[in-house]
């Protein structure tokens, strides 16, 4: 049996030599070489059609090569009944996805455009900034990202409250659930950092009354989804004044087009969907233990709730 490796990230070979490395006996193709469709029994995905499938008999696992598997379930009819869906858990992408974080958050806080701006005029001029513990940062997603995230933020003394599906309790956070609770939780924030997974019950979270119930001045910061965002909604969230800004890792149409708003806006900076790779390095180990287990029939890492989505 084969393992199909089915994305544009990288060639596979990378993939393949570390995963041959583990799995001395495994069989690695690359679509679209598929070979005999009836011997794959694993898939490797990022962001690839996945029409096929549902061509492939035997196939009892995908493996989505991202932390995300948004990319699956909104093709989920391709995926056979029965197969198993699992994602990646690194602590070097958590790692990576916290430091993005927090540089999003110092980089408003401490005003680095400010400064950037008197700099260019030769003006050596203080500005005001805040105290940590006098600033509240609300963390959408409690999750192996936004728990990281949280836990680092309340060691450096922010006030970090939290908002997650169900109940949660984290040292130093305070934890709201559920969408009865997000006005209540967003309402005290003067930075909100999304970091959910997206799904029907996500999308478009942050929209004009999500905003109107931030507080004036709020910055906003997304590294989870483009689609947890209303875009049109959000620039005249701050085009108002209700809001300080945004910093955006990811948005609805990956990459943005050239005559996107978020290109020219002064006050929204965006990045490539880059806060926090997959590292084959760091990620093989697990995709290799999966396979064996799939294999040997033992229950499998990281799989995917498909009745939640996440
Ligand atoms: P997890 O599944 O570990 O955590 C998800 C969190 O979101 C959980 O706390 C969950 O609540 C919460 N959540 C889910 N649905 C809802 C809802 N309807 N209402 C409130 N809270 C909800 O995911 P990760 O932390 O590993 O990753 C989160 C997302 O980050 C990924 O799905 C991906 O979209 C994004 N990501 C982005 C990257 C980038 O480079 N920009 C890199 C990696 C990930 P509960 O705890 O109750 O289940
Ligand atoms: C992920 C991502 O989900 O990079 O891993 O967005």
């Amino acid at each position: 049996m084969a393992l199909l490796y089915m994305s544009r990230q990288t060639n596979g070979d990378d993939w393949r030599d570390l995963l041959t490395a583990e799995l001395p006996d495994l069989e690695f193709r690359t679509h679209p070489e598929t070979g005999d469709p009836a011997g794959i029994d694993a898939a490797l995905v990022w962001n690839y059609p996945l029409e096929e499938l549902k061509d492939y008999p035997n196939l009892k696992l995908v493996a989505s090569l991202g932390a995300g598997v948004d990319h699956v379930m909104s093709v989920r009819h391709l995926v056979p009944e029965g197969v198993t869906l699992t994602r990646l858990i690194d602590p070097a992408m958590t790692a990576q996805m916290t430091e993005w974080c927090l540089m999003a958050m110092l980089n408003h806080l401490r005003n680095w455009e400010g400064y950037r701006a008197l700099r260019n005029e030769r003006r050596y001029v203080e500005l005001d900034v805040p105290i940590p513990w006098d600033v509240t940062v609300g963390i959408l997603g409690l999750g192996e990202m936004g728990g990281d995230s949280a836990r680092v933020m309340a060691a450096m003394g922010y006030q970090v409250r939290g908002w997650s599906r169900s109940a949660k309790q984290l040292d130093g956070v305070t934890c709201f659930h559920g969408h009865d609770q997000l006005e209540t939780f967003l309402a005290p924030c003067d930075v909100v950092i999304c970091l959910l997974p997206l799904t029907p019950d996500t999308h478009d979270v942050l929209n004009a009354r999500s905003f109107g119930w931030m507080k004036r001045g709020a910055f906003v910061i997304n590294a989870g989804r483009g689609h947890h965002i209303v875009e049109e909604d959000l620039i005249a969230a701050i085009d108002s004044g209700h809001l300080a800004g945004a910093t955006l890792d990811v948005q609805r149409m990956e990459p943005m087009g050239d005559d996107h708003p978020f290109w020219y806006h002064p006050k929204i900076m965006t990045f490539p969907h880059a806060a926090a790779f997959t590292i084959p390095r760091t990620c093989a180990p697990q995709i290799a233990e999966n396979y064996r287990r799939m294999r040997t029939g033992e229950p499998l890492l990281n799989v995917v709730d498909l009745d939640r989505g996440y």
